[in-house]
C-alpha cells in the first residue's frame, strides 16, 4: 500500500505518523501524554492550544511537540488547525496516518500502535479507540457520557447502518481519508462528524479496545453541566445533519 515505507534497516514497513492533540489548560497532564507516546513511532506531534492561561504550551514545546495557537475556542477548531498545518507541508512530507488523542491523560498513549496496526497491516482507513470495549477505570466516564455514547452509536446504526460502540477521542485515520471527509465541526461534534461521514463514504473502519482513566486537571466538557448539554445537543444534531 502507498503508505508503506522502508523502515530503519529492519526491513519492516513504516508509516509516517502525525499526532494532533487539542488542549486547553492541560499543564498537569500534557507532559505525561507526550512522554507516553512510544519513542520513534511518530514523526510530528502537533499540540493545538486555544490560548491556555497556564504553561501548557511551554511544557509541550519542551517535550518536542509543535505548538500551534488557535484563537477560536473549541475542540474542533483546534483539530482543524492541526489539519491545516499538515496540509501546508510539501506533499512528500505529509503523513500517511493522523492520530487524534486528548491532552488530559485519560487515554493511554502507549496504546497508539494498537490503533495504527489495523491501518498498516489490514488495510483499514480509520480506527476508533473504543472505551466501551476496553477497560475503564471507575469514574473515568460520567454516566451521561456512557448513555450519550450508547444513544449516538445506536442512532448511527439505525440511520447509517454503521456499527460503532463509542465516540472516543483516541483514533487513527489515514491522511487521505481524513482529507476526503472535509471536516467542519468546530467543537463538540468533531468526533461524531468524522464517524458519520466515514459511514456515509463507506470508509473501511474498525474499532480497537482502548483503556480510559480519570483525567488529570479540570474538565472542560463532560464534567460541566453546560458542556454536557451542549455536547449532547451537538452530537445528536450532527448525526441528523448528515442523514
Ligand atoms: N484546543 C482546545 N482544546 C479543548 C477545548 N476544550 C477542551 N479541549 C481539550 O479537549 C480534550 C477533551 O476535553 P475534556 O475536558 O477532557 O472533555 P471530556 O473528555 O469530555 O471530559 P472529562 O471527562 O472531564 O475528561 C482535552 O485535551 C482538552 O484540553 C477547547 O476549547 N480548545
Ligand atoms: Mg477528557
Amino acid at each position: 500500500m502507498h503508505f508503506f515505507r522502508e523502515g530503519h534497516g529492519n526491513g519492516k514497513a513504516m508509516a509516517k505518523i502525525n499526532v494532533i492533540i487539542p488542549v486547553f489548560n492541560e499543564s498537569g497532564s500534557i507532559g505525561h501524554v507526550l512522554n507516553d507516546i512510544p519513542a520513534g513511532l511518530v514523526e510530528e506531534v502537533i499540540v493545538v492550544n486555544n490560548g491556555s492561561t497556564d504553561n501548557t504550551a511551554e511544557i509541550a514545546r519542551s517535550k518536542g511537540a509543535t505548538v500551534l495557537l488557535e484563537a477560536r475556542r473549541g475542540y474542533g477548531s483546534a483539530c482543524l488547525k492541526g489539519i491545516a498545518h499538515i496540509r501546508r507541508k510539501p506533499v512528500e512530507q505529509q503523513p500517511d496516518i493522523v492520530v487524534f488523542i486528548d491532552g488530559d491523560y485519560s487515554d493511554y498513549p502507549e496504546q497508539m500502535p494498537d490503533l495504527i496496526r489495523p491501518i498498516t497491516e489490514q488495510g483499514f482507513e480509520m480506527v476508533i479507540g473504543s472505551r466501551e470495549k476496553g477497560t475503564r477505570i471507575k469514574g473515568s466516564m460520567a454516566p451521561q457520557q456512557i448513555f450519550g455514547n450508547w444513544l449516538a452509536t445506536s442512532m448511527i446504526l439505525w440511520l447509517f447502518g454503521a456499527r460503532f460502540s463509542d465516540l472516543g477521542p483516541f483514533r487513527a485515520i489515514t491522511w487521505k481519508a481524513l482529507e476526503s471527509l472535509e471536516m467542519r465541526d468546530t467543537n463538540y461534534g468533531w468526533t461524531v462528524e468524522m464517524q458519520v461521514k466515514a459511514a456515509k463514504k463507506k470508509l473501511r473502519f474498525t474499532e480497537v479496545p482502548v483503556n480510559y482513566r480519570p483525567r488529570i486537571g479540570v474538565s472542560k466538557v463532560t464534567g460541566t453541566v453546560k458542556g454536557t448539554i451542549m455536547a449532547g445537543y451537538k452530537i445528536i444534531t450532527t448525526i441528523l445533519k448528515y442523514y
